[in-house]
């Protein structure tokens, strides 16, 4: 047990990325504990709704979730942006080229600003990456399933988007400043995706019944995953209790998937389309929606290294880190030529 007034220590001057000061877990998982005054002062700042910046003091817990979050968060952006970046030079027509581009342009993006937000908690970037890239830190399950047809891209920018948003604008009201900020800002970009993405859906759904088809099974394929996206069963999620006391997560997993139901499944069945759960209708009585409870075995294997795209997934991810390794080398060591520029 040890005292975590401050828990940092300077970093040598060798980071590429920013930040400059690094957290330091606790030794063998032991147990920290925190100045209790601190932490009564600190639980009331929270409970009257002021945000914590990033040289505040916090509890050791707080600061460890938040990092594990957004750092997830940030690689679910990059990774992301693998799905759809696929379909880049496959896009029907220049027009949907150029927004499918832009769109995963904001991706990568928003993995930058999230980053960010977690280095100010103390884990530098090239850490996070590391992780990453080593299959040590989680990212979101979605990624991990392919993009088979250009209709897979639709459904994405509609539907998981959609669930992005849900989950977003709530947290951005949450606790952690720079989180707040970051998410703000990326809601906004998303909801231009969610109305690219729905365009599309519209596009095909409307269109010959080959596009039916192809939209029909697109979504027969993401509506599992989707299911997944918003997290485990209240029952049995792990962090939902301690993260929504200190209003890191704003809404339960159970609670933002319903939301998600309640807002997209008319939408869905507006446009003629059917969704592959026969258990799926509004209960009266409760006012919820039912459904069949998601496999969350497979939910398991999926974020822990075994989905169908997971081993893809990295292998790219890991060959953009060798490949883009002397761009980083060369903007430390500005002064050194690295290149001769040709006539
Ligand atoms: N996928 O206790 P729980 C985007 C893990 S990108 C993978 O409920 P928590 C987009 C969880 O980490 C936006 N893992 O966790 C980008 C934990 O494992 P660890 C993605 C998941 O944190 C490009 C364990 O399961 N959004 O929109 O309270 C193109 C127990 O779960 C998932 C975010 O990242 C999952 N779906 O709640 C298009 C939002 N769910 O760490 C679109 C930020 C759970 O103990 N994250 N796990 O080993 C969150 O809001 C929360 O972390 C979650 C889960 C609601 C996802």
């Amino acid at each position: 047990m040890r005292f975590t007034g401050i828990s940092y220590k300077k970093t040598k001057p060798i980071k590429m990325y920013g930040g400059g000061y690094i957290f330091e877990e606790s030794k063998n998982g032991a147990q920290v504990q925190d100045d209790p005054v601190r932490l009564e002062e600190f639980e009331a700042r929270i409970q009257g709704g002021e945000k914590i910046e990033p040289m505040d003091w916090m509890p050791y817990e707080y600061r460890k979730q938040l990092i594990r979050m957004i750092e997830q968060h940030a690689h679910s952006e990059i990774i992301g942006a693998l799905p759809e970046g696929t379909w880049i030079t496959r896009a029907p027509g220049f027009r949907r080229k150029l927004a499918l581009m832009a769109k995963v342009q904001d991706e990568v993006g928003h993995a930058q600003l999230l980053y960010s937000a977690a280095e100010t908690l103390g884990k530098p970037r090239e850490v996070m990456i590391n992780d990453l890239i080593t299959g040590k830190s989680k990212y979101s399950n979605v990624f991990n399933y392919p993009a088979v047809t250009w209709a897979d891209t639709a459904v994405i920018a509609w539907l998981i988007d959609a669930g992005a948003i849900i989950n977003q604008v709530a947290n951005s009201k949450g606790s952690y400043g720079p989180y707040c900020r970051a998410l703000e800002r990326i809601c906004m970009e998303e909801s231009f995706h969610l109305k690219y993405g729905h365009d599309n859906v519209v596009f095909l759904a409307t269109g010959t019944p080959k596009q039916r088809e192809m939209v029909q099974d697109a979504l027969n394929r993401w509506w599992k995953p989707i299911m997944h996206f918003f997290g485990p069963s209240d029952k049995i999620s792990v962090h939902t209790e301690t993260l929504m006391r200190w209003k890191v997560k704003m809404a339960s997993n159970d609670d933002m998937r319903q939301k998600f139901l309640d807002m997209y499944v008319p939408k869905i069945w507006e446009l003629g389309l059917t969704i592959p759960d026969p258990l799926l209708k509004k209960n009266e009585d409760t006012g919820k929606w039912d459904y069949t409870e998601p496999d969350w075995e497979e939910f398991k294997r999926v974020i822990n290294g075994d989905g169908p795209c997971n081993k893809e997934r990295l292998a790219v991810r890991r060959r953009a880190e060798e490949k883009g390794e002397w761009v980083r080398k060369a903007l430390m060591r500005n002064a050194e030529e690295y290149t001769v520029p040709l006539s």
